[in-house]
């Protein structure tokens, strides 16, 4: 199994030809910024020409250390060998029919496979879309057409998407919602578990979201319950144990979906195909996207046989939904992780970050809180001693990485998080290093 290209493998640090940004991809920026709104935001203005394994190359020239990956999306590495050639072969021969006008084989066996592999023995349903936003919409659909009810409970720190109803569900205001409304009625939010804030363990946060169910919008009413397992732009939050399958438990016995978004956390990410198998869930229906293609775009809505099967024919789809070159290429992902080594890396990834951060917080104690599971791993920085958010340092340490060819990305709703979403090619070398310049940015502030 080959994670990696020799030429990745081979660089341990970034190879920085010029400052970050560059002069030529300064010279884009600034037709970037004539040409593109401003709400299409830009984490790190430097224009990429070349991907390879958790390497960036910059038309600069610099070789950047891609922490990121797409926000989770190329998780085996940009450009993976066996990902890109299946796509390849795939373009010469169908690029579209539309699979709701006349279907090919390959959608089928990757329903067949998404399957098998989400957490459960039932009777399943798959089917494909675009994007998250656009899973996440028909897993509403379905959740409403399968209950005859309509109210949709999404949890405090949530993100879903950036559509209408997507929108309605998210815990931010600004800037996902912000002089976007009216949003789409019938969402509820409740509050979520959050360990470092809340100090509750799981079966005291689960009662306080359960009240709000019951009371705030009443079982009667109520479709479904969406969860990501791990929150991924709320800042990695990892649940109490037991809070999420307490409020699984709560959702079956009331006839409410339990939906699990495992758009940035599944397939691979967490160290188990499924984060949700970390804490024994066994959802109604579960959402991927992001990684499930490495980099192609493809979403998948899996599901209990029943609960799938409500909508009338002709109620899902979409003109690209189910691209049969993402569906190759989806293919050769679930072929590297029936092969089992990613998760392997994962586990060799959480242990670097987290004995790294862990050395980091014993010198820095604005680092309060360190979490994640797998290559999703994040650090929440806060005034010493309190949970008071240090938004501020997470955007410097997230400059200095940049200036130094490291690509590291903020999250939280406080914006002081710092959250790794590497691919799995990273190595142990490149951590190391990543981790080194973190230090610089903490030290220079402590001497600040
Ligand atoms: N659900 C859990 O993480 C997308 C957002 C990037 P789409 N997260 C990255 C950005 O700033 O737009 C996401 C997610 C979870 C749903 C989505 C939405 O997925 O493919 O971006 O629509």
């Amino acid at each position: 199994m080959t994670l990696t290209t020799e030429v990745s493998t081979a660089l341990q640090r970034p190879e920085l030809r010029t400052a970050i940004p560059g002069p030529k991809s300064l010279k884009i920026h600034a037709r970037r910024q004539e040409a593109v709104p401003r709400g299409v935001g830009c984490a790190l203005p430097v224009y990429i020409e070349q991907a390879d394994g958790a390497w960036i190359t910059d038309v600069d020239g610099n070789r950047l250390l891609d922490l990121g990956s797409g926000i989770g999306v190329t998780t085996l590495g940009h450009t993976q060998p066996t990902v890109v050639a299946a796509a390849k072969s795939q373009l010469d021969r169908v690029t579209h029919t539309l699979f709701t006008v006349t279907p090919y084989e390959n959608y089928v066996r990757l329903a067949e496979r998404l399957s098998a592999h989400t957490p459960g023995a039932h009777a399943k349903k798959t089917f494909f879309v675009n994007s998250g936003a656009e899973a996440v919409e028909n897993a509403v659909k379905i959740a409403r057409a399968h209950t005859g009810r309509r109210v949709i409970a999404a949890l405090d720190h949530a993100f879903h998407g950036r559509t209408n109803l997507t929108m309605a569900m998210n815990h931010r205001a600004a800037p996902y919602g912000t002089g976007f409304g009216p949003f789409a009625p019938d969402v509820q939010r409740v509050p979520n578990s959050y360990p470092f804030r809340d100090g509750l363990n799981g079966e005291q946060a689960a009662a306080r979201t359960i009240e709000y169910l019951e009371q705030r919008i009443g079982v009667a009413d109520l479709a479904a319950v969406i969860a990501e397992p791990i929150q991924g732009e709320g800042g990695f939050i990892v649940p109490a144990p037991g809070y999420l399958i307490t409020l699984q438990k709560w959702a079956s016995e009331n006839g409410v979906v339990f939906i699990a978004d495992e758009i940035q956390a599944g397939l691979g990410r967490t160290g188990t195909w499924f984060a949700s198998e970390l804490f024994g869930l066994v959802p109604d229906l579960v959402l991927t996207a992001k990684g499930i293609a490495d980099g192609l775009p493809l979403a998948g809505i899996t599901g209990r046989a029943a609960i799938m099967d409500s909508a009338l024919p002709g109620g899902l789809g979409g003109t690209f939904a189910g691209n049969p070159v993402s569906i190759a290429a989806a293919h050769a992902v679930f072929d590297l992780l029936e092969s089992g080594a990613p998760f392997a890396e994962a586990a060799r990834i959480e242990e670097a970050l987290l004995n790294g951060l862990g050395e980091l917080a014993r010198k820095h104690p604005e680092v309060g809180d360190i979490r994640g599971r797998g290559a999703m791993i994040a650090f929440e920085l806060t005034e010493p001693g309190t949970t008071t958010p240090l938004a501020g340092l997470a955007t410097e340490i997230a400059a200095h990485a940049a200036s130094r060819g490291v690509l590291l990305l903020t999250a939280g709703s406080y914006g002081n998080v710092i959250r790794f979403l590497p691919s799995l090619a990273v190595s142990d070398e490149n951590i190391a290093f990543a981790l080194e310049v973190i230090a610089e940015a903490l030290a220079s502030r402590n001497q600040a």
